[in-house]
């Protein structure tokens, strides 16, 4: 398993969970000189990042990309794989394409977390689980084009109310023909939605594409009460062998969190 940090470049999402806030430069320099192995980027919109100097930043500090965040469709421009609006849908699918694009070519996943949208108005459940599949499998085949899947994420009920746990999403993947599309396992939303974190990461098995790194309160892993030695041991039970990456709130601040998570990894999972 290999460690990686976020990197925020939203401004609008301040006060969201995300490590670094002050640009690709600085993150990229700090991630390495901490000691993470990568770091994850949340771009807010494609073509607002300078995907060619990221890709020279990472190899200056020896840091690689784990994954590249699709969320500041929704945030930014309220875009959504589910909405009433075939427009929107349209937009976001798009969105999340170029990103595909871009982090595919530095050889990372894009993730659909927050993209997924919620049913409600005019939109059953299963009206948006089906527009949700038809824009993964498109998804899904772009990023196979780069060797990469395509990361969907269940998120607590007080962010959506499509995929809230494990076991609903693998059974909504084993519904879809591509089988390139994973599940990303946020041990933050886990701890609020499964009975028992470990016994999903076996449900998940070999579909666990990537992991968010973070405590039962957000904060980096040691600050919060989450049972972390069971839960890295179900991820070397089903072998998982992916990134744990730190999507959590730079609580008390950006350097003590980001120490925690580097010490939490290497004391639980690096050795
Ligand atoms: C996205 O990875 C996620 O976990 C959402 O909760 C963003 O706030
Ligand atoms: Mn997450």
């Amino acid at each position: 398993m290999r460690c990686a940090v976020t990197v925020s470049l939203v401004p609008e999402a301040r006060g969201g969970p995300f490590v670094f806030w002050d640009g690709l430069s600085k993150g990229c320099a700090r991630a390495a000189e901490i000691g993470f192995d990568g770091i994850e980027v949340f771009p807010r919109s494609p073509d607002e990042v300078d995907w060619r100097r990221l890709e020279s930043l990472m190899s200056e500090h020896d840091v690689k990309l784990a994954a590249a965040g699709t969320g500041g469709g929704w945030v930014v421009h309220k875009l959504s794989l589910t909405s009433p609006e075939a427009e929107i849908r349209e937009r976001a699918k798009n969105f999340a394409l170029e990103i595909i694009e871009r982090a595919g070519g530095l050889g990372a996943p894009a993730i659909v977390g927050s993209m997924q949208g919620r049913w409600e108005g005019p939109v059953t459940r299963e009206q948006a689980l089906a527009w949700l599949g038809e824009a993964l499998e498109q998804l899904a085949e772009r990023a196979a084009k780069f060797n990469v899947p395509i990361l969907l994420e269940p998120l607590n009920r007080y962010e959506t109310n499509l995929l809230n746990g494990v076991t609903e999403a693998v059974s909504f993947l084993k519904s879809l023909k591509n089988r390139n599309i994973k599940l990303l396992g946020d041990l933050f939303h886990m701890n609020i939605e499964e009975v028992d974190i470990a016994s999903a990461i076996h449900a998940a098995g070999s579909r666990l594409g990537h992991v968010h790194f973070a405590d039962s309160n957000r904060r980096a892993v040691g600050f919060g009460h989450t049972d972390i030695e069971s839960i890295v041991a179900a991820l070397r039970e089903v072998r998982y062998d992916g990134w744990l990456s730190a999507e959590i709130l730079p609580l008390p601040d950006s350097e003590t969190a980001a120490a925690q998570t580097i010490k939490a990894f290497r004391q639980y999972a690096g050795y």
